[in-house]
């Protein structure tokens, strides 16, 4: 028995080092903002949206972006639509009386998924800069601003920016984004970061490049594919923007399961920028792997090993060890952890990339996924 608890506790310090060595560094550089030389400009901005079935919705969307702080002349939009309900007639009438911004409406003839959309509208959009972002989001008036002032940095090629307001309440998700947050601000400070988000991430036209038409990962692609041919790409928690996400521990793993699929998928096809690329490659990478890949199999063999240790010591009572992990779950999914609601956030997302590895092994995934229509809710 003995060794079973010495390799749970060398297994948990092990998962813990690389952690720990991030918050030392953290600690050390104590990033704040964005590590570009920002300054304001007004360039020509193509901003592209995608919709699938996205009718109750659209409309709320397109009046959000008519509210952003930017002058309309400068703004193309560019609707990329694979549906099969009424949103493309909804987005023609809503431009129909409107000089500006002007639309380009792309209509598929048939879904294909997600990435073969935006690589068809970029390969559409006009002007020098190009913001993507999803219908279901609110993106802050002044987000625009704060991007293209980053994209004014000569070395800067992509920017994105952070979850202020988790729309539902969702203090899973809350949690998880502010330590999110924490970390791509370290990440942008050191070189770039790696996670780029749906709601909003802008990109200079001329940087950008296809991506795989089966990516699921689409805006973390692009943003690597950027970083890769030499350009920076930053996280600005200055850019603000809303999404809405669940507490709830079956509904959180549709998304994030599919998310963390997507990005492991993405580090694993371009390994070979491991080592290299600057710290991006020697640091940032490296991170990513280790808590995306490496952790959630250490945390699940910690959990087994350590469950087999307690009962081998202990006899019955030492499945007190698996039911406190039990409540814990039960406890973190009802929001009801209070100042420790952060840590389940972290357990939760590693509960997801767990799982996606394995789906992601098993060869478990879609492409053309079901719109969350409870999420929707909450932008209507
Ligand atoms: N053109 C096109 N757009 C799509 C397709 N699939 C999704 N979208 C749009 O892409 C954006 C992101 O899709 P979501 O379903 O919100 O993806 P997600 O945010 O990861 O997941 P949920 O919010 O949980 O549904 C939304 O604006 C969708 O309408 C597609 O196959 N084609
Ligand atoms: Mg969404």
């Amino acid at each position: 028995m003995e060794p079973l608890l010495v390799a749970t506790v060398t297994l948990i310090t092990l998962t813990a080092l690389p952690y720990l060595g991030f918050l030392g560094l953290y600690a050390w550089i104590r990033p704040t903002g964005s590590p570009a030389a920002k300054a304001p400009q007004e360039p020509s901005v193509s901003v592209v949206l995608p919709t699938y079935n996205e009718a109750s919705i659209v409309a709320g969307k397109l009046e959000g972006i008519d509210a952003w702080d930017y002058p309309a002349e400068n703004l193309e939009i560019v609707v990329v639509d694979s549906s099969e309900d009424a949103t493309p007639d909804i987005v023609r009438e809503y431009f129909e009386d409107r000089d500006s911004p002007t639309l380009e409406l792309i209509e598929e003839e048939e879904r294909r998924g997600l990435a073969p959309a935006l690589n068809d509208a970029y390969a559409a959009a006009s002007n020098d800069v190009v913001v993507k972002t999803d219908c279901d989001s609110e993106v802050a008036p002044d987000a625009l601003r704060e991007a293209v002032a980053n994209l004014a940095d000569d070395d800067v090629a992509a920017v994105t920016g952070r979850n202020a307001e988790v729309l539902g309440g969702s203090d899973v998700e809350t949690g998880y984004r502010d330590i999110q947050a924490r970390v791509q601000t370290l990440e942008s400070h050191l070189d770039s970061t790696l996670i780029f988000h749906g709601p909003f991430s802008a990109f200079e036209t001329d940087a950008i490049v296809p991506i795989d038409p089966d990516s699921l990962a689409d805006d973390t692609e692009l943003a690597l594919r950027i970083r890769r041919n030499g350009g920076r790409a930053l996280f600005d928690p200055a850019i603000r923007y809303k999404e809405a996400a669940h507490s709830a521990f079956r509904k959180r793993r549709t998304q994030k399961d599919r998310r963390g699929l997507g990005l492991i998928r993405l580090l694993i096809q371009h390994r070979d920028m491991v080592g290299a690329y600057g710290r991006y490659g020697r640091v940032v990478l490296p991170f990513n792997w280790w808590f995306m890949i490496v952790s959630p199999w250490l945390l699940a063999t910690t959990l087994v090993l350590g469950t087999v240790a307690a009962v081998l010591t202990l006899g019955l009572t030492g499945l007190v060890l698996p039911l406190a992990v039990l409540a814990f779950v039960l406890a973190g999914t009802r929001d009801a952890l209070g100042p420790f609601q952060p840590l389940y956030a972290l357990f939760d997302t590693q509960i997801s990339l767990f799982r996606a590895s394995i789906e992601l092994v098993r060869g478990d995934y879609d492409n053309t996924w079901e719109v969350d229509t409870d999420l929707r809710e909450a932008y209507e």
